[in-house]
């Protein structure tokens, strides 16, 4: 396994490959040499010059006659198609789900009561509210949405890395989502919920109370898609051969565990490298350390529903891990990158409507509405009603019905027949095999109403608050105080304090103090008042960490003069600790060691801030200590990570460089260690997996007053 990312671009493309011409001149211009490498237009007509369009006159006007200038601007400016009304950014791979439980006590789904069958499947990562071009670390949910190609059909997964929602009913949804985008007059802000409208929606809609404290949590700005969880979110329904139903929960739980960032570094790391997820995935699949997760299930009854403190069907509500243990039935790994990103990861196309055999629904409102509108995004989007023709959207098992026509039809069938019933043949409904929808007595008035079940909003936020440890209710502090403090108007900032008062008044009395609040304002009247519930361990991303660097990178920062001793004994732990390491240098030529070899360098220091890497590791001597003492982008590389709460290791001459970038003597903690041999390195990578010293977060951040010390009760 290679150790070192950003060498590993893939050479084995299939399809044409060019070789880039010059202009006018052609001293590099590479000219084919057989009808293989020749260059053609869309009609497959050999094109003998694509450097200069057709002329009256080497300076007269252009020709219309010029076809494959025409036609290749013309292609050019019909390359785009509608981004994505939500989840517009979004990064694709594909991997293999392997079954290890048979589930057919409650499914007849293949894919779930196969074991050991393997299923191929294409994972699409996504923020929400930005534009396809925004970055990847926007405070943000991130959609996490699979395709099962199965035996029995398609089966689409359309998740988040939040298991709960804003809303309780789908007609919310474009009222929440144009709240969060860009305001319709002035187009911005974008991939953000820091300002104005979002709270104002929020603070008038008490329901997203739970959903506040997760989007508030670290949990919206992940360090990588390969350390987050995955939700299915509503309750489905599984039904068996019998056509009995189970009520079920979907999880995906990451192997390599949870981690995210923090505030201060998201913000860095979209100026360092606005494509920092999706480089990340792309690298650690290419370098052959493919993430995978557990697929899990929560499963339960109708008596589980009756009794449970919500409704099932209430998309705002969890079920605690404690209450319904998470069974573990299978795993998927994501080993492939897109080939093209377009075709696949752009043009894929999910529906919560995707189910097989096996797999239903339940009545939760927000589902329903989902149901509705996957595939009238898709017509918009993909701009026919042919979307499962191409390839990424296509099942892996033949596809045999009488739908036919429509713009881009790729599968046409043949022959005469194209009704059903019919005297010819050709394909039949199937009652054994066939899809049955789950058989549910339903009776009712119509109503536009909201069940009573769905009332209580604050006790689940409260309960998830309760849950984090203290540095993680700090960050939910802190990120309540960011938001809000962008708001403009005061009485939205008040109004969610109101709020937050019924959830936890230490929480509410922290914001108001850091928003400076001249009023604490009383708690918001709730439809239903809050209960409180038991802590839930598994709400909390740092009481699961991982203790371990597997995965994890660590930059090593290197001048001319280094030990060559150090920088090998830490190359070596990193791939003991199966993670992956960048050397970052002062030119991008690298730098050479004390023992005359030249080591490359990955990243020039501007270029690699330390927000980009889980851990840093000064390796320089005393002549590079004095260069980067005055160089801004190399101090700022070590009060980050400092500041960041990260480990850092140092090599002795490193001293006065430390000094200088506010890391003296006196500010060293336990996680700074000097490296001084082979042993050191090993102790500093296993002190590295516990990922941060979160203690030396409150010594270095002003926020940290209000939440040690909030407003007197
Ligand atoms: Fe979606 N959602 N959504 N959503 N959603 C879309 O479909 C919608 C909701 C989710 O990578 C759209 O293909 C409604 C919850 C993901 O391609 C659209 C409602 C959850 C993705 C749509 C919701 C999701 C989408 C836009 C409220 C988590 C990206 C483009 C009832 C369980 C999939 C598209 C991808 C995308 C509608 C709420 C997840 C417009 C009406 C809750 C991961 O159809």
């Amino acid at each position: 396994m290679a150790k070192r990312p950003g060498t590993n671009d893939r050479k084995d493309h299939a399809g044409p490959t060019f070789e880039t011409a010059a202009g006018e001149g052609g001293e590099t211009h590479q000219l084919a040499s057989s009808p293989e490498e020749t260059l053609t237009t869309q009609q497959g007509v050999p094109v003998a010059d694509d450097q200069n369009s057709l002329k009256a006159g080497e300076r007269g006007p252009t020709l219309l006659e010029d076809f494959h200038f025409r036609e290749k601007i013309f292609h050019f400016d019909h390359e785009r198609i509608p981004e994505r009304v939500v989840h517009a950014r979004g990064f694709g791979a594909h991997g293999t789900f392997t079954l290890a439980e048979n589930l057919s006590e409650f499914t007849s789904a293949k894919i779930l009561t196969e074991v050991g069958e393997q299923t191929p499947m294409f994972v699409r990562f996504s923020t929400v509210a930005g534009n396809k071009g925004s970055s990847d670390l926007a405070r943000d949910v991130r959609g996490f949405a699979a395709k099962f190609y199965t035996k029995e059909g398609n089966w689409d997964i359309v998740g988040n890395n939040i298991p709960v929602f804003f809303i309780q009913d789908a007609i919310k949804f474009p009222d929440l989502i144009h709240a969060a985008k860009q305001a319709p007059d002035r187009g911005f802000p974008q991939a953000q919920t820091a300002h104005d409208n979002f709270w104002d929606f929020i603070s008038l809609t008490p329901e997203s109370m739970h959903m506040v404290m997760w989007i508030m949590s670290d949990r919206t700005i992940p360090r990588s898609f390969r350390f987050i969880e995955g939700f299915g979110v509503h309750s489905f329904r599984l039904i068996n051969a019998e056509g009995k139903g189970t009520y079920v929960k979907f999880h995906f739980k990451p192997k390599l565990g949870l981690q995210s960032v923090t505030w201060n570094e998201a913000v860095k790391i979209n100026g360092a490298d606005p494509d920092f997820h999706r480089r990340d995935l792309w690298d650690a699949i290419n370098m052959g350390s493919p993430p995978e997760w557990d697929l899990g299930v929560q499963l339960f009854d109708d008596e589980f529903a009756d009794k449970f403190e919500f409704d099932i069907l209430d998309a705002t509500k969890i079920i605690p891990e404690e209450q319904i243990p998470v069974r573990r039935i299978g795993s998927f790994v994501l080993d492939r990158v897109v080939d093209n990103f377009f075709a696949e990861t752009e043009q894929v196309a999910f529906c919560t409507q995707n189910v097989v055999p096996g797999i239903g629904f339940t009545n939760d409102p927000l589902l329903q509405g989902r149901n509705f509108s996957y595939l009238d995004t898709q017509l918009k989007r993909l701009g026919g009603p042919n979307s499962t023709h191409i390839p990424i959207n296509s099942p892996k098992v033949p596809v045999q019905n009488f739908q036919q026509d429509g713009h881009m039809a790729m599968r046409n069938p043949r022959g005469r027949v194209n009704y059903e019933p019919n005297s010819w043949g050709g394909p039949r409904e199937n009652p054994a095999a066939g899809y049955r929808h789950f058989s549910e007595d339903l009776t009712g008035r119509k109503v536009q109403a909201r069940s009573a079940t769905f009332a209580d909003h604050y006790s689940q936020a409260r309960q998830f608050f309760l849950s984090q440890t203290s540095i993680e209710q700090k960050h939910i502090g802190d990120a309540l105080v960011f938001e809000l403090s962008k708001v403009q108007r005061v009485d939205i900032r008040e109004k969610m304090v109101s709020h937050l008062r019924n959830i936890d008044d230490k929480l509410a009395r922290t914001v108001a103090t850091g928003l400076r609040l001249s009023n604490f304002p009383d708690p918001i009247a709730a439809a239903s008042p809050p209960i409180d519930l038991p802590p839930s361990e598994a709400l909390s991303i740092i009481r699961r960490g991982p203790n371990s660097f597997e995965g994890r990178k660590l930059a090593i920062l290197v001048t001319d003069g280094a030990s060559a001793k150090i920088v090998t004994a830490l190359t070596k732990a990193v791939e003991k600790a199966k993670a992956v390491y960048e050397v970052v240098t002062p030119q991008i030529g690298g730098a050479q060691l004390d023992d005359g070899t030249v080591i490359e360098g990955q990243q020039k220091i501007d270029g690699g801030p330390s927000v980009l890497y889980d851990a840093v590791a000064i390796v320089v001597s005393a002549d590079g200590a004095a260069q980067l003492a005055i160089d801004k982008p190399a101090k700022d590389f070590v009060s980050d990570a400092y500041a960041h709460a990260k480990f850092i290791g140092f090599t002795a001459d490193a001293l006065p460089f430390l000094e200088k970038a506010g890391v003296a003597p006196d500010d060293m903690d336990e996680g700074v260690v000097a490296l001084d041999g082979a042993k050191d390195a090993n102790a500093f990578l296993d002190l590295c997996g516990k990922l941060r010293l979160w203690d030396r977060e409150l010594k270095v951040d002003l926020d940290a007053a209000a939440f040690l010390d909030p407003l007197p009760a």
